[in-house]
């Protein structure tokens, strides 16, 4: 239960996630050649928060009560677009083929992020991590084809009564965010920040602060930014209010990600999942590294309220945005 709401996340998270899965293991049943079928699964269908898939659905959601409540000019164009969503499938239903695919290229990053090549990590999510269980090259193709996987899934599942040229514009962005200018391009800056890289980008020395928000906004923020904009748009959001999603989901990642930097110093592996103090045996480019952990802790909080007014100033109504704000609380308090 968050604090100050009657809103009942855990139940929240135990719905959406069954419905979730059930449908990560539909689109994941394939089987041939077998060891790779298993090695996806293996990553993706296995333990995790699912918080970027929440954000996705509880952004739908809120632009979707938004539009049958209120009948205001901001919200005439979503009303339109969302009736016609609810008309004939659920808003849920809506935008799972979206939420299936972000969670496959988030499990794919992580395989290939705990690569001897990048991170080199032997656990995540409290298990052996997928190259320690099927060995380098499978994880590294299993990675590959759950990325264009994930393409497929959004682009073939997602239902007719999105428009196509509203699906165009989801799975170019989805493919913007995921490469060069969001996890890809994030990740290769990580590297090179942390010493990784020095032979090939020996010009990359000491990290300063806009570069290292550029890192994190690039790494976890685009992808962040990708899902709550994304539940918004495929139910009919434009303009401001599309805008103000994309800005929610970036300002999120960040303090995802700066989460994520303390939980590295303060955390343990049993709750973790994985191992801790990686980031300072590899002289990552961290938030706490920058600032220590008070200030960045303070960050957080910052950043947790600039969140909650964004929520506020959006024009979606109060009912509508207890989710997100239960997201917000939960990203900034997290264990794990
Ligand atoms: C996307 C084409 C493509 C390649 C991947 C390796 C890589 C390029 C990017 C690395 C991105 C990365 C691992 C960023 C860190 C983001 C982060 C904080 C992950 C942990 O997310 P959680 O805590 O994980 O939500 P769970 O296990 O809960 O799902």
């Amino acid at each position: 239960m968050v604090s100050g709401t009657a809103f009942d996340f855990p139940s929240y998270v135990q719905d959406k996630r069954s419905q979730l899965e059930a449908c990560l293991a539909e689109y994941l049943s394939g089987n041939e050649p077998p060891a790779l079928w298993d090695s996806m699964r293996y990553s993706v269908l296995e333990g995790g928060k699912r918080i970027r898939a929440m954000l996705c659905f509880a952004s739908a959601e809120a632009v979707a009560a938004d539009a049958s409540a209120t009948a205001s000019s901001t919200s005439a164009m979503v009303t339109s677009v969302g009736a016609t969503a609810s008309s004939s499938a659920s808003v849920v239903e809506v935008v799972m083929p979206c939420a299936c695919a972000i969670e496959m290229v988030h499990a794919m990053s992580l395989i290939h992020d705990d690569l001897p090549v990048m991170d080199n990590d032997d656990f995540r999510r409290g298990r052996p991590t997928n190259h320690k269980v099927y060995g380098e090259a499978l994880a590294l193709l299993a990675g590959d084809a759950l990325l264009v996987r994930a393409t497929e899934v959004l682009a073939r599942h997602t239902p007719p009564v999105v428009d196509r040229q509203t699906l165009v514009d989801v799975i170019a962005e989805f493919a913007r965010v995921s490469g060069a200018y969001g996890l890809v391009g994030g990740q290769v800056d990580d590297l090179a920040f942390s010493g990784q890289l020095a032979q090939q980008l020996a010009q990359q020395i000491g990290v300063d602060e806009k570069t290292l928000r550029s890192i994190h906004q690039r790494k976890t923020g685009a992808l962040l930014s990708f899902c709550s904009w994304s539940g918004a748009y495929l139910v009919g959001a434009r303009g401001e209010l599309a805008d103000a999603f994309k800005q929610f989901g970036e300002l999120l990642g960040l303090a995802f990600q700066i989460t994520d930097d303390l939980l590295d110093v303060t955390g343990d592996i049993k709750t973790l999942g994985k191992t801790p103090g990686k980031d300072e045996a590899a002289q990552k480019a961290t938030w706490v590294r920058m600032f220590g952990v008070e200030k960045s802790r303070r960050q957080v909080a910052d950043l947790q309220e600039q969140l909650e007014e964004l929520l506020r100033q959006t024009c979606i109504a109060s009912g509508g945005r207890a989710a997100l704000n239960a997201i917000v609380d939960y990203v900034v308090t997290r264990q794990n």
